[in-house]
This record gives structure tokens, C-alpha cells and sequence, in this order.
């Protein structure tokens, strides 16, 4: 990993979270609890992976910073939805969450599925905006919004989620989980990339080379989060072992743990391979690529 990719990954996830603070409704009215259900989980913290990708995905191509980062921040709001809808008693009923109480267990279930809700809702409402402004151009906007709305609704993240749900205590093949991964994780992640490279003025061999590589990176994130769930520690922010209590269909659950490692640095190389044709300026995501491919958390 380049020396200068942990500073660089400290300073954007600090402009990002002072940014999401701005960002989030935040009225006067104290009785809000709505609001500080959405502030909870959003403040919470996660590695912000997601507007990090966006951001230096924009930056890749030759895009600023402060132009993607209002779209940045709206993909980890929906990031962040699913997480809290994730977590409900009608799905993983999880307790633990970015290492605190999950968002149902302080605010209770009604207000956790509101707050995701918002989280979702408000996304797309600040997305538009950098198009009425003028900040982005407004063709551009409609096409980042056909690439989030695609990849978190039925035809991405949410069919996910009911598969995994549907796929629980089955025995599956590692072409269907990966089906599943590529839905559930790997949609956003590659709008996440696609949206920024947008913003930075892509041409579409470069969106289509992002597209390759935000493919491979997903999967290897998600191979990696499937290992994490058995070796990691507490620094995994959840709780360990879920997916074996709950029976879910994991590459380490079928082919051992050493295998889905070996997986997940194969597709990171294929990762890398995809930003060949790219300068320096794809530093950050090359850095990222190997970063994630042997993260710890
Ligand atoms: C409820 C519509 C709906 C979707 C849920 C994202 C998701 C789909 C479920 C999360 C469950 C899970 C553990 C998925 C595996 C990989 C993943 C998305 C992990 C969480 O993302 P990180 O590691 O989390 O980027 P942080 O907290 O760092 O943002």
C-alpha cells in the first residue's frame, strides 16, 4: 500500500463526515427524534468507503473534490439507510452496528425504518439539487440518479437483500452467491465509482474500465466482509459470527476461508488490471484496491 494512502483516506473521511453534519436536516424543534435517528447512524461513522470511492473515482478522470462531494455524501446516506433496514428484527435483527447499539435498539423499530426512509428519500433530494444549482450539469445528474436509483432499488441492492433473506439455510452454489453479492454490495459500490467519474467528465472508455474495476473491488469487499465475519475482532463494528448463526450462504462458509482469500486477491489484481490505461491521478484507487483486498475491518 502507497505510505500516503492512510492520511489521504483520514483527510477525505473527515471532509466527509463534516460535510454529512451539514447536510443532515437538523431543526431547531428538540422533539425531533427522527432527526437524531438519522444523525445517530450517519454519525455513527463506517469507513465511508463509498463517498471515498465517488470522490476518487471523480478524481481519477480529473474532477474536484468539491464537486462531487454533495453526491458523495448522498450515496452514504443510502449506504447507510440499508444498513439500519438491514439490522430490523424483520431481517438480520442485529444488536451491534459501526461498534454501538443498532438504530432500532435506541430509537425502536418504527423510527429506524423512518429514518432509513428519510436517509434514502432526502439522497435523491440532494443529488437533484446539485443540478438545479448548476453545480453539476443538470443531464448529468439524471444520469448519476439512473445509476443510484438502479443499483440500490429492485434491480440492485433491495433484490439483494431478498435473496440473501430467501437464500438463508439453502444450499447454494458460488455462482448464486456471487449473483447475490454483486446485487446486495457490489451495485452501489460500482455507482459509487460511476457517479464520480460522471461528475469528473468520464468518456465512456473510461466509465466503462471504472465499471470493470468497481465490479472486481466490490466482490473482493464483500469475500473479505464474509471472512471478517469469522476471524475478525471487535474492530468489525458488528457482531461476529452472524452469518453461521443465521445459516448464510458465504464463499468462506463454502469454500473455506484460505480459498475465499486466495478469491479475494485474485480479483483485486483483476481489480488493478482494469485501471491500466489510467495516470497517477487513479493513484487513490489503486491504493484503495489493495487496502481493501487485505483489510482487518
Ligand atoms: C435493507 C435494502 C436493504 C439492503 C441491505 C448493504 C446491505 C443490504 C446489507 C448490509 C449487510 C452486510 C453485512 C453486507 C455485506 C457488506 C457490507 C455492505 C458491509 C457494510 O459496509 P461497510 O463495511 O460498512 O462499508 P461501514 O459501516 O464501514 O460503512
Amino acid at each position: 500500500m502507497r505510505p500516503g494512502i492512510q492520511p489521504y483516506l483520514l483527510g477525505l473521511k473527515e471532509i466527509i463526515d463534516k460535510k454529512l453534519l451539514e447536510l443532515l436536516p437538523n431543526s431547531s424543534d428538540s422533539l425531533s427524534k427522527l432527526e437524531e435517528s438519522m444523525r445517530y447512524s450517519i454519525l455513527a461513522g463506517g469507513k465511508r468507503l463509498r463517498p471515498i470511492l465517488c470522490i476518487s473515482a471523480s478524481e481519477a478522470v480529473g474532477g474536484s473534490l468539491d464537486k462531487a462531494l454533495q453526491i458523495a455524501c448522498a450515496i452514504e446516506m443510502i449506504h447507510t439507510y440499508s444498513l439500519i433496514h438491514d439490522d430490523l428484527p424483520s431481517m438480520d435483527d442485529d444488536l451491534l452496528r459501526r461498534g454501538i447499539p443498532t438504530n432500532h435498539s435506541v430509537f425502536g423499530e418504527a423510527l429506524a425504518i423512518l429514518a432509513g426512509d428519510a436517509l434514502l428519500t432526502d439522497a435523491f433530494s440532494l443529488i437533484a439539487r446539485e443540478g438545479i444549482s448548476n453545480v453539476i450539469s443538470p443531464t448529468v445528474v439524471v444520469e448519476i440518479i439512473r445509476d443510484i436509483s438502479k443499483a440500490a432499488g429492485s434491480q440492485g441492492m433491495v433484490s439483494g437483500q431478498a435473496f440473501d433473506l430467501a437464500l438463508e439455510g439453502k444450499e447454494v452454489s458460488v455462482e448464486l452467491i456471487e449473483k447475490v453479492h454483486s446485487l446486495k454490495t457490489g451495485a452501489l459500490i460500482e455507482a459509487s465509482v460511476t457517479s464520480g467519474a460522471r461528475v469528473g467528465g468520464a468518456n465512456e472508455d473510461q466509465l466503462l474500465q471504472l465499471k470493470c474495476y468497481a465490479k472486481y473491488l466490490g466482490l473482493a469487499f464483500q469475500i473479505i466482509d464474509d471472512v471478517l465475519d469469522i476471524e475478525g475482532g471487535t474492530e468489525i463494528g458488528k457482531s461476529r459470527g452472524a452469518d453461521a448463526r443465521k445459516n448464510k450462504a458465504t464463499y468462506p462458509a463454502l469454500v473455506g476461508v484460505e480459498r475465499a482469500r486466495k478469491m479475494a486477491l485474485e480479483l483485486t489484481e483483476k481489480a488493478l488490471l482494469a485501471l491500466k490505461d489510467f495516470d497517477d491521478k487513479a493513484g487513490p484507487l489503486r491504493d484503495l484496491a489493495f487496502y481493501l483486498g487485505g483489510r482487518k475491518y
